[in-house]
């Protein structure tokens, strides 16, 4: 295997997964923390009049607010190259629609920066991982509205021009394609600020795949996004030639279930919509042939894209790289019986060749092989970079205070193995962080007993647990794995 010996080894958090420090130093609400937990069989719900008696994981999450010294110096101590984040925007205008920017909430992402660069850890900064302000939701509903491309371009280029000189590499908005996923509820939340003023006022605790889903104003979102996203990419070059400034795609890899045409036909549907959509547009600056009619099927009338200011914007603000998270593969049929699992996101048929994890998402290291290698060819010439994979886990602490994850040294070993393969073949893979190299709160149930990472924090569903840290079996296996450039796995 021949990993290039400035491969980015590291790990990546979301700010409201890991921050907490929900309102401190002026940070306004933003959409996580209007959520509370659920569990594999039961979605996540959305309060939006807080409730002081209900747990919000996000409130406090794992405490990196005030924990972010001792997180980087193991994460430099497991020897990272490279350390994937977001900044919350809700520190750096409360409101999104500020006249200034909260100087506290800036002063925190440079003290970060700073201890990154104190041990020679590259930070990787997502723009907009799911943080935007709960105020732009209510106001202007999130990025329906073409007002909040210019609410977020201005939080962009404050951020742009402070961390100029200490970040080199940033991706504009996480899994923008979770807009189309589930049903649409989550994703319009989640990724679009959208939500209906019946939602919005609701009392009541509303389960998230309950939320009411707008196909109109999701693929308008969407586009305004694409618009925000590529004004952002030319804004950041003027800013500083030298940033590299990449997408984020969820890459719910997919899989026909069986050889029918119509399942095959399905397959091509799915994968153009959930998958190849939003990197056609943002690596290639212009929409797919088949984006209008993918569009008229689901009842939504496209004519956005033929906008000649957008489309000359979309041409302009190409990303320099495409990243993507890879967690599982899942099968697609027209069979109505066919037996479903959870995912990424998603929620599609099983393979019956493979095995899950305890939240049923099917492992599939292969699959991250065939994925590189399918990315390389629709995008040539384009950096490639995994900034999310992992299995979420239970661990348990032994009484000496030991964590035994060899199922997780399990998982990484040949998904690490299959990026050797790809590299080895010619596939430009620049980099990888393992999603969640420190515990934290789940996106998808809220939960902290689903862990991905190399380091335990105790902290647990109920709100117990003092936030100390404390290194598992594969923290070890991890150091190795960097310091010996992906050769030693065993
Ligand atoms: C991705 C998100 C992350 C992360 C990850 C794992 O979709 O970008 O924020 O949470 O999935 O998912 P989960 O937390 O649901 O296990």
């Amino acid at each position: 295997m021949s990993f290039p010996k400035n491969f980015l080894w590291g790990g990546a958090v979301a700010a409201n997964q890991c921050e907490g420090g929900y309102l401190e130093d002026g940070k306004g609400l933003s959409v996580p923390d209007m959520l509370l937990g659920g569990n594999v069989n039961t979605p996540r719900t959305f309060l939006p009049k807080t409730d002081p008696t209900a747990f919000y994981p996000s409130h406090e999450a794992i405490d990196f607010y005030h924990h972010y010294k001792e997180d980087i110096a193991l994460f430099a101590e497991m020897g990272f190259k490279c350390f994937r984040l977001s900044i919350n925007w809700g520190r750096i205008y409360p409101n999104g629609d500020d006249p200034e920017p909260n100087e506290a909430g800036l002063q925190f992402y440079d003290n970060v920066f700073d201890e990154c660069k104190k041990y020679g850890i590259e930070p990787l900064v997502t723009l907009c991982h799911y943080e935007i302000p709960w105020a732009i939701v209510t106001k202007y509903h999130g990025f329906y509205n073409r007002e909040t491309i210019d609410l977020f371009l201005k939080y962009v280029r404050t951020c742009f021009e402070r961390y100029k000189d200490k970040v080199k590499y940033w991706l504009t908005f996480n899994e923008i394609n979770i807009a189309m996923m589930v049903g649409g509820g989550l994703g319009d939340l989640y990724g679009l600020g959208l939500m209906q003023d019946e939602d919005i006022n609701s009392e009541e605790r509303i389960p998230l795949t309950k939320l009411k889903h707008d196909p109109q104003q999701c693929f308008e979102g969407l586009h305004n996004e694409f618009v925000a996203s590529a004004l952002a990419v030319k804004l950041g070059h003027e800013i500083n030639p030298d940033f590299m400034i990449g997408n984020m795609i969820c890459h719910g890899t997919m899989y026909p279930l069986t050889p029918n045409p119509k399942d095959i036909l399905f397959w091509q549907e799915k994968e153009h919509l959930n998958n190849d959509l939003c990197g056609d547009v943002m690596v290639r600056g212009e929409y797919p042939i088949w984006a209008k009619n993918i569009m008229k099927s689901l009842g939504v009338d496209p004519h956005f894209i033929d906008n000649e200011e957008d489309k000359k914007i979309l041409k302009e603000g190409k990303v320099d790289f495409y990243t993507f998270s890879y967690y599982q593969t899942s099968c697609i049929t027209t069979d109505q019986n066919a037996e479903m699992t959870q995912g990424n996101m998603s929620y599609r048929a099983k393979n019956p060749y493979l095995k899950a994890s305890e939240w049923g998402w099917q492992i599939d290291p292969d699959g991250l092989y065939y994925t590189l290698v399918l990315l390389a060819d629709r995008y040539p010439h384009t950096p490639l970079m995994i900034v999310e994979n992992g299995i979420g886990a239970i661990d348990k602490v032994e009484e000496d205070g030991s964590i035994h994850d060899t199922y997780r040294i399990d998982y990484f070993r040949p998904h690490i193995a299959a990026m050797g393969r790809a590299i080895d073949d010619g596939v430009p893979l620049i980099g990888y962080t393992t999603w969640g190299p420190i515990d934290l709160v789940s996106a998808g149930t809220g939960e902290l007993r689903k862990r991905y990472g190399f380091i335990y924090v105790d902290k647990h569903d109920d709100g117990s647990g003092d936030f100390s840290r404390s290194r598992k079996d594969s923290f070890f296996w991890y150091k190795k794995v960097i310091a010996s450039d992906g050769e030693d796995l065993a």
